[in-house]
């Protein structure tokens, strides 16, 4: 009996070893062969790197690897230069980069040859959405990795410096170089002591893997917790509490990267709480972090209440400062004019701004793209917006090559990225979820990278044999992937398809509520000030005769998007209130080809559920069992998004579904008032 149980205890133990919870991400056990590490230098972050060979190694046994720093001008910022003799890098950091590169090639069996790799940007950042409570906004993963309240809030323990190190390790393997580790809406305590303690241990993990550390910061911290009475940028007092508490920071962090700020925006305080500017604000922060070397990332995300065209807005505040703001001031800006939405087109902002640095900001976090339930691959998403023309300094002026140095001599150049790992322990809430964060590093590091070959790495990497088989990559590799890219587009056509955007229901964005409109809230807060169904038609009057937001775009295309002609059909109903009779390109209707997109975005989705089913004998029973239940429930979704959509705008194009297309199968009633919404994990 004794025995049986121990016999027990035992087998248990190994299958739970054997558990697969998705906590290596990409980052798996290989079998490595021996390698002699050669490295004069000593350092944290080379050891990392030379600890990283040792037990990564995968070319040929015995090989002898020389790691070394060098002064090369072909190298910039922490890039490298690989060789079949080693790597060479002008910072550790760039030699720990090669090493990732490296083993990332060996192990998905890209060619290796002599070649100098640097990244597009030198700043490759996260943005934590922290609270200080541990809550995350728009957080899909559980709670937060760094931050918790309660008795042991303070307290260091081994098991988050593993954690922690264990999350510095993902990044660097795919090239980020820092994090914001709070919330942009952001606790003015987070510049007190003990937070600042907190910081210092986290840095300290985070350091020998070459993150920075970064805090978002509230502008009315000298009022609040300064003693101060106004948080006014340009007040002598107010002044030298940012330079005394940047200093105070630099004396506890001394490699800390900078502030980020979300000011004048969502009821967040700024210095136009003061009659000031974002220049005067930005500056006055950047000036006290210059003697340092920090910079302030300044978020172009503002809208005020009742606009009549918030997509305008971000443009018309920053254009007129163009040139006003300090050299280590980065203008960040989310991908689109409104809000992550799944489809929005370029920020104007990209390329018009000539003389100020800008940075895109993507969002990992799947807050309008199903949250951590759907299964959506954003790379292509944010290949999209990178690869967008902006024609401000001819033809191939990509939004990418605007923001990179490529075009305009920025001091800084970055990137950011809204993160979606939390104490999950696959850190992202869905398998797929992770695939999202490797892809922005890869993106960071290389904004030209194919979402195709971002996704088959992913996959190799994390679902991969270290010799992948034929049958493998012909019938795991090869289907995934394609769902994978096309996942996105899916997603699209179920929610918000043909240019709608912003139909969400409110608050938790997550199904669909284009009917929401209670009376006395903010307008641009309700679906219905971004669609504009009427019984004539639907979408959005950007042009010249509507809200003229087409006017912020450069020539060429800004005469593309303003022609319902020429207009791509992806953008349509953003910039254009288009009659549900108009023909598509397809031949049909506007309202009949409504139809047939949300109806095709659905039958993705279950096509998405026949490839998972499909690819069961390759891979572990837990995460092919966890992602199967998460797409029955996207399935779920999709169908709700799909009878909402045709349901609610019937109403107002009072013409029937095509017959063809499956009849919705909830009722409008269910969908406004019922449970519809439930994420049902
Ligand atoms: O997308 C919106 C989100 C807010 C977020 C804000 C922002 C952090 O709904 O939760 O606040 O954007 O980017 O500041």
């Amino acid at each position: 009996m004794k025995i049986g149980i121990s016999l027990l205890f035992i087998i248990c133990a190994v299958l739970n070893m054997n558990a697969e919870d998705g906590h290596s991400l990409w980052l798996r056990n290989k079998n490595s062969v021996p390698v002699n590490v050669v490295c004069t230098t000593n350092s944290p972050t080379l050891s990392v790197a030379r600890q990283e060979l040792q037990e990564g190694w995968q070319g040929k046994a015995g090989a002898t690897i020389v790691l070394s720093i060098t002064k090369d001008k072909a190298i910039k910022n922490d890039g490298f230069k690989l060789s079949s003799r080693g790597i060479e890098a002008n910072t550790k950091q760039g030699v720990l980069y090669g090493v990732y590169e490296l083993l990332r090639r060996q192990q998905t069996g890209e060619a290796f040859k002599d070649e100098v790799c640097n990244p597009s940007y030198a700043v490759r950042v996260l943005n934590h959405w922290d609270n200080i409570d541990g809550t995350i906004e728009r957080g899909y993963a559980g709670n937060s990795i760094f931050w918790r309240k309660g008795e042991t809030a303070f307290e260091v323990t081994d098991k988050d410096k593993l954690l922690w190190q264990e999350y510095a390790r993902a990044n660097a393997s795919v090239g980020i170089n820092g994090t914001v580790l709070n919330n942009v809406n952001a606790s003015p305590l987070m510049l007190s002591k003990q937070y600042l303690e907190r910081v210092k241990a986290i840095a300290e993990v985070l350091r020998p893997y070459g993150i920075k550390t970064y805090l978002s910061i509230k502008f009315s911290s000298p009022a609040l917790i300064g003693g101060l009475k106004t948080s006014d940028p340009l007040n002598p007092d107010v002044i030298k509490w940012w330079k005394d508490k940047t200093k105070e920071i630099y004396s506890i962090i001394p490699d800390f990267g900078g502030f980020l700020v979300k000011a004048n925006s969502e009821g967040q305080p700024g210095p136009q709480d003061f009659g000031r500017t974002h220049a005067d604000g930005a500056n006055m922060l950047a000036d006290a972090l210059k003697p340092f070397g920090g910079i302030v990332m300044w978020r172009a995300f503002v809208y005020a209440s009742n606009d009549k065209d918030r997509a305008k807005q971000a443009y018309n505040e920053f254009m007129p400062l163009d040139g006003k703001f300090r050299d280590n001031v980065i203008i960040q800006v989310k991908n689109g004019p409104i809000d992550f939405q799944p489809r929005e087109p370029f920020s104007p902002l990209f390329g018009a701004m000539k003389k100020t640095s800008v940075m895109p900001e993507f969002q990992i976090t799947q807050e309008y793209l199903g949250h951590s339930i759907h299964l959506v691959f954003l790379s292509p998403m944010w290949e999209e917006c990178l690869q967008s023309d902006t024609y401000q300094e001819g033809q191939g002026s990509t939004v990418a090559r605007c923001t990179d140095g490529s075009i305009f001599a920025q001091k800084y150049t970055a990137i950011a990225g809204v993160a979606n790992v939390g104490l999950d322990a696959n850190w992202c809430g869905h398998h797929f979820a992770q695939a999202n964060w490797y892809a922005f590093g890869r993106l960071a590091w290389n904004n030209r990278l194919a979402s195709e070959t971002i996704a088959d790495e992913w996959l190799k990497l994390t679902f991969g044999k270290t010799e992948p088989s034929a049958d493998w990559t012909e019938h795991f590799l090869k289907p995934v992937k394609q769902m994978m890219l096309q996942s996105r587009e899916a997603a699209v056509n179920y929610m918000m398809p043909l240019g709608f955007h912003h139909i969400f229901a409110a608050e938790h964005h997550y199904g669909p509520g284009p009917w929401w409109a209670p009376k006395g809230i903010r307008s641009d807060w309700t679906p219905p000030y971004y669609h504009k169904a009427d019984t004539l038609g639907v979408g959005f009057d950007r042009t010249q005769t509507g809200s003229d937001a087409v006017e912020q775009y450069y020539e060429p295309l800004r005469s593309q998007l303003n022609d319902l002609k020429t207009c791509p059909e992806k953008y349509l109903l953003w910039f254009h209130h288009v009659s549900w009779d108009y023909k598509m390109q397809s031949g049909r209707s506007l309202w009949d080809e409504i139809c047939y997109r949300y109806d095709s975005g659905l039958q993705q989705v279950r096509q998405f559920q026949k490839v998972w089913d499909g690819v069961q004998p390759y891979l572990d029973a837990e995460r092919f069992g966890q992602v199967q239940q998460k797409l029955r429930n996207q399935c779920r979704n999709a169908q709700v998004w799909k009878d909402a959509g045709l349901l609610y705008f019937q109403q107002f194009s009072q013409r029937s579904i095509p017959l063809e297309i499956e009849r919705p199968v909830y009722d409008l009633e269910f969908l406004i008032h019922g449970d519809s919404q439930s994420r049902n994990e």
